[in-house]
């Protein structure tokens, strides 16, 4: 069940012409990439990231949800090697040389290079300037929409749209949003008692692959 279908069943129904609510309704269509939005989304994650993570005590970024799965720690530093390695250059390759050229495979076990002896805190302030970069360098490219239906060749996924591309980079944030949210949850599956039952955060098994 989704957030609104959920929402509108508390809702009376002479509210549902309200507009408020009739622009609620057609969130469910679903939204295109746009490059504006795109890069709305992707500008806020380090501030969101920030927000929540910087001075929160060691034990919540160190631990993680068993056997060798990632911490919050690692997490951050994924997010950085992606920013060095993966989404700007990938976009690059694909301007550059189209389908001709496969995108470097994404090494997921790159992350903890140069992060030895660093804090939560370090590697906050690095995701800031490399995002920051980043979306200099994007907005630089100035895409126009011919530039963003074009193709390129993904190593697991194959031929993919620049759009898909860019739509990907900013959802790949929300989805390690949700790991932290995930491994932050996980450390009090106990401390909760008999609330594990009533709360979603401790029941999802949303894992990624890797690409
Ligand atoms: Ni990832």
């Amino acid at each position: 069940m989704d957030c609104l279908t959920r929402d509108s069943t508390l809702i009376p129904k002479a509210a549902l012409f309200k507009g408020s609510v009739k622009a609620a309704a057609e969130s469910r269509e679903m939204m295109d990439q746009d490059l504006e939005h795109t890069i709305a989304l992707l500008a806020r994650t380090p501030a969101s990231l920030d927000a929540l993570l910087r001075g929160l005590p060691k034990p919540w970024t160190i631990r993680n949800e068993g056997g060798d799965t990632w911490c919050v720690f690692e997490v951050l530093a994924h997010l950085n090697f992606g920013e060095r390695t993966n989404w700007m250059p990938r976009v690059r390759i694909l301007l550059e040389s189209g389908e001709t050229a496969t995108f470097p495979p994404f090494d997921r076990n790159g992350r903890l290079e140069g992060t030895e002896g660093k804090s939560i805190e370090q590697l906050l302030d690095e995701f800031v300037g490399l995002r920051s970069e980043n979306l200099v360098s994007l907005v630089h490219l100035k895409l126009r929409p011919e530039d963003l239906v074009r193709h390129g060749h993904h190593p697991v996924l194959g031929v993919v749209t620049l759009s898909e591309l860019l739509a990907a980079w900013a959802m790949h944030d929300l989805t390690h949003l949700h790991q932290i949210s995930r491994i932050l949850a996980y450390q009090y599956r106990d401390a909760v008692g008999p609330w594990t039952k009533f709360l979603g955060v401790m029941q999802c098994a949303g894992h990624s692959a890797a690409a």
